[in-house]
């Protein structure tokens, strides 16, 4: 027993360190960063962050205020007419010096920068969407090296190209002096946008980063599934490497632990390694099952050094489908075979200043959008493609993503450089992001089709028909060509649309073929109720602003200055007639407001009572509709916009509502003419009987009339039960009733809905006199238990401290309790606040 003791720990101690390779890539870190304005060179060097921002730097050093607070955004302007400079030194050891590459990689440089390493130039970079590599061993040398960053100001840069093209290119959301956003390949709501501040920033925006290695390296890989049944899903890792020397390279493939493949191979750049996984277990999104991921890892040796790659697989397939019908064509997406309806919002960058944004921020918010049972976000054009930590974070929760390229609402040059740059930045993306299970489609832009048909610019451009024969030419290069190509010889397994949606909302055809964007409601003044006969065959955008939370507006406005008109509060609304618009329609449906909490307040209503109609318009004319993604989702800064959660991730009523109006199977009702139509929407995959319990009552919870009835649902369908309007429901007071639904599935309610009969403004509701319980629990949890003898309309919880509510913005059924949780980080006990309509006058 000693003696075999003793062979363990020899074995351990001695023998491991010999069989096992060393890592055949080394990282050396490029950190300490300085930076300095490059115009005045005696200035002192500041410490920076990287990957950061020239703004966030500035701010960190306390030589600007924060950019976000009041109306500072304007006098920070004179950042993007600068030129910026970084340093950084590192250090090379003499084993990393002995490597035959020491490659220097950028995954991402804001935008115009030239690069110097030990004062020799190295190269100049015109893209931030680009991944930069650089072998740069001829520049190094042992020990101390230095790395200089000159950033070129975008804006003064760009303004030479813009001087080449005879025609002026739309760019309707620039807000600079000289429109030059569309000639740089960079986020294009830096330089503005109707919900964003103009900040041009520049800076070493994602990690860099020294790669020594010898003989081989693994540039990329790519997981193509071949087939796919119960019983095996059959895959081609296609594999490009870098191989320099002669010798064979071992590759082994192993998916859960397990060992699968182990070859030899003489190949220099590619090679393609079949492999099968067994009874596999799919990748389902949120909502329809596990989101399972394998854990895949490839290693490849020389027999001496290794490298390996690990990745999370997730076995399922995305397809979109657009067959030709009787009306038009649809547009749907099929997960593993089944049809899925698409349930989401459209997603835009989380911070103006793009590196800021946490993992912890987030992952945070995925998992607002998961608990909001969500299963699409629409990465949209305007912004970036995101850092792999987002897809990661999509995988592991089941959020499919659309993927724009990044294009919006403008017109793009087309001579060869640039074309070469945008070919170049699809490949890096397309590279990047094509094995994420989440990944549903690439989308050439956001709404540029449309405004080149609709948007009146040939008018407005004074272009002649030749300079619009070449525009649209250009345009067609890019979209209707370069970037498919791209994506079917990358990725060949995801479907590419060239632009959402493909027609305009202004004309017939686009509620009936492919996507549509509906801005009849709040840019065409339309009423919500618009929403019902607008329908389209997949709603990829529509939606209606608010203001954000009382806490957060606290956080970007002065004391003196809190009031819709003041100043700073007009800079955070980015839309020339955004207030105006959310009053015009909160007049039309709810009561008027006369201070700040109440106008936040309505407006959070007036935009959740619209979204609800639009989303139980899309779901119940599921399957002609197949999928529903609200404009927008959040914000890149404190504002007011459409999006249902803020900057600092506070959600708005209507964050509230869409977990509701989500729900796996979603219970709603619509009036039409003489009958009363209530649907039932399941996205089970199975069929099910469900009980719907229907009960009219008043506002004290009295039941005039109620009926019981059973209800046989199809998979994936739509159940839709009429009542007779006169028999049932007129005799009673259409102000002071409402009908409560529930559905029930084996005696647990699965969907619940409350409709009114007259708008929200017109409901005469009695005086409310809730009572409210608050408990502590062991777990550091509150309790907060209502209960109300009569209904309390849309009752809103204000707290004393910041912390999560498990629900808001509710109605308090009569005589029914009700259970709030509160989750906070915060010591102090909160105290809640509540707002409710009953307590407006009419
Ligand atoms: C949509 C988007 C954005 C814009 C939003 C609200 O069409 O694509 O361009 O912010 O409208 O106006």
């Amino acid at each position: 027993m000693y003696l075999k003791n003793c062979k363990i720990i020899f074995y351990c101690l001695f023998a491991l360190p010999i069989f096992s390779k060393a890592q055949n890539i080394d990282k050396i870190s490029v950190d300490n960063f300085y930076f300095r304005k490059a115009s005045a060179n005696d200035v002192k060097w500041f410490p920076a962050v990287v990957p950061g921002t020239v703004h966030t730097d500035l701010l960190k050093n306390k030589v600007i205020e924060d950019p976000f607070y009041s109306t500072n955004e304007q006098k920070l302007q004179w950042i993007e007419k600068e030129d910026w400079e970084y340093k950084s030194e590192f250090i090379v050891s003499d084993e990393q010096y002995k490597s035959q590459h020491l490659e220097l990689v950028f995954e991402g440089l804001d935008t115009y920068a030239d690069v110097y390493v030990n004062k020799v130039k190295l190269a100049s970079t015109n893209n931030m969407y680009r991944t930069w590599k650089f072998d740069i061993k001829p520049l190094l040398k042992k020990g101390k090296n230095e790395l200089i960053i000159y950033f070129h100001s975008a804006y003064n840069y760009a303004i030479a190209d813009v001087k080449k093209y005879s025609v002026e290119l739309p760019a309707g959301n620039d807000r600079g002096e000289v429109k030059t956003s569309v000639f740089t390949r960079k986020a294009p709501c830096q330089y503005g946008w109707d919900w964003g501040p103009r900040f041009v920033t520049c800076g070493i925006w994602r990690p860099v980063y020294i790669q020594a290695w010898s003989d081989f390296k693994i540039n990329d890989l790519y997981f193509e599934l071949v087939k796919l049944d119960e019983a095996k899903a059959s895959y081609n890792l296609k594999v490009n490497i870098n191989s320099t020397s002669n010798k064979s390279l071992n590759y082994i493939l192993k998916v859960n632990g397990k060992e699968l493949v182990n070859i030899n191979s003489k190949a220099k750049d590619e090679i393609t390694i079949p492999f099968n996984i067994e009874d596999p277990k799919l990748w389902w999104p949120n909502g329809y099952g596990e989101s399972y991921l394998y854990d895949v890892e490839l290693e490849v040796n020389n027999g001496k050094n290794s490298e390996k790659s690990l990745h999370k697989l997730g076995v399922r397939t995305v397809k979109l489908m657009q067959p030709k019908d009787s009306i038009g064509s649809a547009f749907y997406f099929e997960v593993n075979g089944s049809p899925i309806f698409m349930k989401g919002a459209n997603y835009i960058p989380m911070d103006a200043f793009l590196p800021s944004t946490t993992l912890a921020k987030k992952d945070s918010i995925l998992k607002m959008v998961v608990s909001s049972n969500m299963n699409m976000l629409r990465v949209w054009g305007g912004g970036i493609y995101e850092d792999n930590s987002f897809y990661d974070l999509c995988d592991k929760y089941g959020i499919l993503v659309w993927q724009d390229f990044m294009f919006a609402c403008s017109l793009y040059p087309w001579d060869s450089a640039f074309v070469d740059n945008v070919k170049h930045e699809a490949i890096d993306n397309i590279k990047r992001i094509r094995n994420h299970a989440s990944l549903a489609l690439w989308c050439g832009n956001n709404e540029m089709n449309e405004a080149w048909h609709n948007w009146g610019w040939q008018k407005q451009y004074k272009w002649n028909a030749s300079d619009s024969a070449t525009i649209w030419h250009g345009y067609q290069a890019i979209f209707e060509k370069l970037l498919p190509d791209m994506v079917s010889l990358y990725d060949n397994q995801h479907s590419y649309v060239s632009s959402s949606p493909k027609i305009g909302w202004g004309r017939a055809d686009s509620y009936k073929n492919g996507d549509s964007h509906y801005w009849g409601v709040w840019w065409g003044m339309a009423p919500f109720e618009t929403y019902k006969t607008k329908v389209g065959r997949f709603a990829s955008e529509y939606g209606f602003q608010a203001m954000p939370d009382f806490m957060t507006i606290n956080r970007f406005l002065p004391k003196d200055q809190m009031n819709i008109n003041s100043a700073a509060m007009r800079s955070h609304q980015k839309h020339a007639s955004g207030f105006e618009t959310i009053n015009q329609y909160q007049k039309w449906y709810f009561p008027e407001s006369s201070n700040l909490v109440h106008s936040i307040y309505l407006s959070q209503l007036t935009q959740s009572y619209g979204i609800k109609i639009a989303i139980e318009a899309h779901r119940s004319n599921k399957p002609y509709c197949m999928g529903t993604l609200y404009w927008q989702l959040n914000d890149c800064w404190p504002s007011i916009s459409w999006s249902s959660i803020d900057y600092y991730l506070q959600p708005k009523a209507l964050n509230y509502q869409v977990k509701r109006s989500y729900s796996h199977v979603l219970i709603c009702a619509e009036k039409n003419n003489d009958k009363l139509i209530v649907s039932i929407i399941s996205d089970k995959l199975r069929a099910f009987n469900g009980k719907l319990n229907l009960k009219l009552m008043n506002f004290k919870g009295i039941v005039i009339w109620q009926k019981q009835e059973s209800v046989d649902v199809s998979a994936n369908g739509v159940a839709k039960i009429e009542y007779k309007y006169n028999e049932n429901f007129k005799q009673n007071d259409s102000a002071s009733t409402f009908l409560q639904m529930e559905l029930l599935e084996e005696d647990s309610i699965i969907s619940e809905n409350n409709y009114f009969f007259c708008y929200p403004k017109n409901l005469v509701l009695p005086e409310a006199k809730p009572f409210m319980q608050i408990e502590k629990l062991k777990t550091g949890e509150y309790f907060i238990k209502l209960k109300s003898k009569t209904l309390v309309k849309d009752y809103c919880l204000m707290s004393s401290i910041k912390g999560v509510l498990s629900d808001n913005y509710f109605d308090l059924l009569p005589n029914q309790e009700k259970i709030i949780v509160f989750k906070t980080k915060e010591t102090i006990s909160p105290v809640f606040e509540s707002i409710y309509l009953n307590d407006f006058k009419k």
